[in-house]
């Protein structure tokens, strides 16, 4: 066990900008924006697009930098890799969302459990910093819906919720025992308009927006008045950036902060929509299985410690969300 002391001095030490970063998952909803994001953003720095097969980068992802296949199940490969490019911080981003889960949960146990025990042995022998993200999805019906305070009751009952509050525990865990600097965030609903997400409960509230750009029938399948936090992409990677530059040295939590930006129900959101396409029309049929998840989930999260111990502080909200994901899908879908 290493005294705290020790751990301190190893924070002042490594308190420093990334250089050489793996994204696992990088073609992913987030992975996607996130390794092109550093790519542009932090000088100097490098980014492996990790990948699995049948999910290859492509355009502007491939030919900005490396790409390396990187199965959070494969120990070996990913330690070559680390080794190859000198890796010092890993995003790990591969997961089963929270619907497809429920239907594969072993493969979900799989994925985001022993992936993660590879990527924080691979990150205790060879010294690096990983974020694993976190989601709402670690609460429960159990837990304040209501300004969902940052430790609180995490009683989760989907495959989901499981694996993301054994993922802050273990990531916690080695944190603690071995020094390893993990940290996280836990995400809402995340919209954007690069890549789709695949398989979560709240993806309605960004296939929504697809629909009213192509003027088609929105079918939701979450029920008026299931109130969720949701944020927009460019917050979620500021965050995912911001956190791993923190000062160590301010951080209480680490595994992981409650961040937030807006909650609505799906009728707030097609009412905001109509505001630009008054024409949307939306169906309801609702689907059980996302309906009782998102049930179980807060209403809003209170993300007063990452304002605290990092600054964190969002930029959009629901209006200023809405213009811009308008603005992108017609140009992207030529509307
Ligand atoms: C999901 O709906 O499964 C994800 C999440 C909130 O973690 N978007």
């Amino acid at each position: 066990m290493i005294s705290n002391e020790k751990i301190i001095n190893l924070y002042s030490d490594s308190f420093k900008l990334m250089k050489n970063v793996l994204v696992i998952g990088s073609t992913g909803q987030i992975g996607s924006e996130l390794t092109m994001k550093i790519r542009r953003e932090v000088p100097g720095s490098t980014v492996v697009a990790g990948y699995i097969p049948g999910a290859e980068p492509k355009g502007e992802l491939l030919e900005s930098g490396p790409a390396e296949i990187a199965d959070v199940r494969d120990a070996a490969g990913l330690a070559a890799i680390v080794d190859k490019y000198q890796i010092d911080t890993v995003y790990n981003l591969a997961a089963l969302l929270s619907a497809v889960a429920e239907r594969k949960p072993l493969l979900a146990w799989d994925i985001q459990m022993n992936g993660l025990l590879n990527i924080l042995e691979i990150a205790r022998e060879k010294n690096c910093a990983v974020f694993t993200p976190s989601s709402i999805g670690s609460f429960g019906p159990e837990t304040p819906h209501v300004g969902t305070p940052q430790d609180t009751i995490q009683r989760p009952r989907s495959m989901y919720g499981v694996t993301k509050v054994a993922t802050e525990l273990l990531s916690d865990y080695y944190h603690h025992k071995y020094g390893v600097d993990t940290r996280s965030v836990r995400f809402p609903g995340l919209i954007s308009y690069t890549t789709l997400p695949g398989g979560g409960t709240t993806d309605y509230a960004v296939e929504v927006y697809y629909s009213a750009v192509k003027r088609e029938e929105f079918v939701c399948p979450i029920a008026p008045g299931t109130y969720m936090d949701m944020m927009y992409m460019p917050d979620a990677l500021h965050a995912a950036i911001q956190l791993m530059e923190a000062d160590p040295a301010r951080l209480k939590h680490r595994n992981s902060f409650n961040i937030a930006s807006m909650s609505f129900e799906p009728e707030e959101l097609f009412t905001k929509i109509r505001e630009y396409i008054p024409d949307l029309r939306v169906r309801y049929e609702v689907d059980p299985v996302r309906q009782a998840i998102a049930t179980s989930w807060p209403d809003s999260m209170d993300d007063s410690c990452a304002r605290e111990e990092w600054d964190w502080k969002p930029t959009y909200n629901l209006d200023s969300m809405t213009r811009d994901m308008l603005f992108h899908l017609r140009e992207k879908l030529g509307k």
